[in-house]
């Protein structure tokens, strides 16, 4: 056993961060031990997804590669947040998984769509999900998974690098610049620049995460202004003081626009081609 692991160490990456979080790269881990711990404890996860107004169309095939690679054998929650309801496919899921459809309402800019997503989670971690749920996984949902994302995800709070930076230095991070927002961060700070689309924890960290990113939000809105990247911005901002206890390789949230490099040796969960014109005339 022990020869297995020191047979898959990767030496073409870096796998633990100055905080000592590591960084999950394939070939790592053995799912199988993960898998006993985290049944052992019984974990339940919960999903949490938009699907607001046009976006509503990538749901169904979200759910249907979900149902094949997110948390196989786990106990699993899916919450659809989205202004539609009766859009939402009745899907067949397997065994110990769920779905649950809950009301939002539609903002009409674009950025508040994406922006409030902090909000609502907060809301619902409240009146809700802290009572369901063990962890929460919080994604967008213009993706589709093409291969297992399972427990080796979980930790108490975990963000996914973007798959535009893995190899960018920080001055070239697209942080928020502008000293006076809530979302500021230096050029010479800043460990990874992370994806807005994936982040996760459980309930009470993600419960903090998202309250602390929501009140930015807010204090920025007073003097008007708004984050360069939105809810990335300020997600980004709250993992330079608050560092995420693992980090997740662009295997987990990967981007054909960015190629198909080998270090990336698995594209797990990645953006599904959209038609701009399409999903975006608001
Ligand atoms: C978003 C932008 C423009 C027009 C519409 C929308 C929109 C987003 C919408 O009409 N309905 C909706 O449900 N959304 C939700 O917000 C949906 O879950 C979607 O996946 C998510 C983020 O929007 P998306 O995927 O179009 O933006 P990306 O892929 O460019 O996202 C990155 O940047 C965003 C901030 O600008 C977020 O941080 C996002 O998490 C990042 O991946
Ligand atoms: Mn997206």
């Amino acid at each position: 056993m022990i020869y297995a692991f020191l047979s898959s160490r990767r030496t073409d990456v870096l796998t633990v961060t100055p905080w000592l979080a590591p960084i999950v790269w394939n070939r790592l881990y053995n799912i199988d031990i993960l898998n006993a711990q985290f049944h052992k404890r019984g974990v339940h996860i919960g999903l949490t997804v938009f699907a607001i107004r046009k976006y509503t169309q990538f749901i169904e095939h979200f759910l249907d590669t979900a149902e094949k690679f997110f948390m196989t054998g786990h106990r699993v929650t899916y919450y659809v947040m989205t202004d539609q309801p009766a859009a939402v496919p009745n899907i067949t899921l397997a065994e110990k998984r769920n779905l649950v459809v809950l009301e939002v309402p539609a903002y009409k800019r674009w950025q508040d769509i994406t922006m409030r997503r902090m909000q609502i989670i907060r809301d619902y971690i409240h009146d809700r999900f802290v009572n369901e749920v063990d962890y929460l996984v919080c994604l967008d949902v213009d993706m589709e998974f093409k291969d297992q994302v399972g427990v080796e995800i979980l930790s108490d709070v975990y963000g996914v690098i973007h798959p535009g930076f893995f190899t960018s230095s920080r001055k070239e991070f697209t942080n928020e610049r502008r000293p006076q927002s809530a979302g500021y961060i230096p050029e010479d700070e800043g460990d990874f620049y992370y994806t807005g689309s994936h982040f996760g924890g459980t309930v009470e960290e993600i419960y903090k995460l998202t309250n602390h990113c929501h009140h930015a939000m807010l204090a920025d809105k007073d003097i008007n202004i708004e984050a360069l990247w939105h809810d990335e911005s300020y997600l980004n901002r709250y993992f330079l003081y608050y560092k995420p206890t693992k980090v997740l390789s662009p295997e987990y949230s990967w981007n054909y626009y960015y190629g198909d490099p080998a270090v990336v040796e698995k594209k797990r969960f990645v953006v599904f081609p959209k038609d701009y014109a399409k999903v975006r005339d608001n």
